[in-house]
């Protein structure tokens, strides 16, 4: 998530994306088109309300554990997910660095070649001795890494495999056992199943920051596509499905309205027609047994806070 950082989508992948989507029963567009400089700020706001507890959570969690785990793990590289936040990267790598003696090779994956410059720049200059080789790819396809040394531990935090359906989770988890030696660990931070109400608070928060968060992605497609979305013509939507765990997030067209948009043409709502713009699934500790089991790892540790809130498995092969 690339706060500060100028995300550029590629305008034809999101004209098919879109094209796709709006086709599709329900209608939908892919999560990731939230992080434009905008959505990322916004993200960046919801980490910080009192509705939203899994990045305090996880933090919190990290401060706590992060001995722990690099101890049992001894990682001499950290391979960084989606390299979203340097604050919970630099709970490990400070274990990491520790030993006097360690090289530590940091090697961050993300979309963003704008976003990892920066933060690898950040990080070098609180790090001189930190080994930085940063891979610029979408973390859920099957990207090779460079030559490290052994052993890694490969962190996906901040719940984002949440975002992803269970088949499309074993996949993912999947392609990160092809690249895992015998050695390595994965770090997994999943959101935990709670209160729904208190699920679905932190997805419907006082100030309405996650409902502008929600709405920026229309923004994103007038920006990139020259459509013209009408923001305050749709209505934030946030419901947790108590059978499938998980939040389902929409936008609900307010009114009967007709969007252009160039290269696809006119989209037509009725009232109450509904956009899917986001699922973020809710794990407990068997469904995370289970999940790493489809994907050929095994769990070796499980770390919750004392209200089971937020989660963070470490597994190996
Ligand atoms: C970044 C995917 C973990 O699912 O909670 C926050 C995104 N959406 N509020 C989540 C999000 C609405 C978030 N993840």
């Amino acid at each position: 998530m690339a706060f500060g950082a100028r995300v550029t989508f590629d305008r034809d992948a999101m004209l098919s994306d879109v094209r796709a989507g709006l086709a599709a029963h329900p209608r939908q567009l892919p999560s990731k088109y939230f992080y434009d400089e905008r959505g990322s700020q916004l993200f960046d706001e919801i980490t910080r309300l009192p509705e939203y507890y899994p990045t305090r959570a996880e933090r919190a969690l990290l401060q706590d554990r992060a001995a722990t785990i690099v101890s049992t793990t001894h990682p001499a590289t950290l391979i960084e997910l989606g390299a979203g936040s340097t604050d919970k990267t630099r709970l490990l790598l400070d274990q990491m660095l520790k030993s006097p003696a360690s090289n530590v090779t940091y090697i961050p994956v993300d979309v963003s070649a704008d976003f990892l410059a920066t933060s690898v720049a950040q990080l070098r200059g609180e790090y001189p001795t930190l080994v930085t080789s940063p891979v610029v790819a979408d973390f859920a396809t099957q990207f090779a890494l460079p030559t490290h040394p052994l052993p890694s531990l490969h962190a996906f935090l901040g719940s984002t495999i949440g975002n992803f359906t269970p088949a499309a989770a074993v996949d993912l988890v999947t392609s990160v056992r092809t690249r895992m030696a015998f050695g390595d660990f994965f770090l997994l931070g999943v959101d935990l199943r709670k209160d729904p109400h208190q699920i679905e608070r932190a997805y419907n928060d006082s100030r309405g920051i996650t409902a502008q968060f929600n709405k920026n992605i229309l923004n994103v497609v007038n920006n990139v596509l020259g459509a013209d979305f009408e923001m305050s013509k749709f209505d934030h939507n946030a419901v947790y499905d108590r059978d499938q765990h998980r939040i389902e997030m929409r936008l609900i067209s307010r009114a009967a309205q007709t969007v252009a948009i160039p290269g696809i043409g006119d989209v037509v709502f009725a009232p109450g027609d509904a956009i899917l713009t986001e699922l973020s699934y809710k794990y407990d500790r068997a469904i995370v047994t289970e999940l790493l089991g489809q994907a050929g790892l095994q769990l070796s540790e499980w770390f919750t806070d004392d209200a089971e809130s937020f989660a963070l498995a470490l597994a190996n092969r």
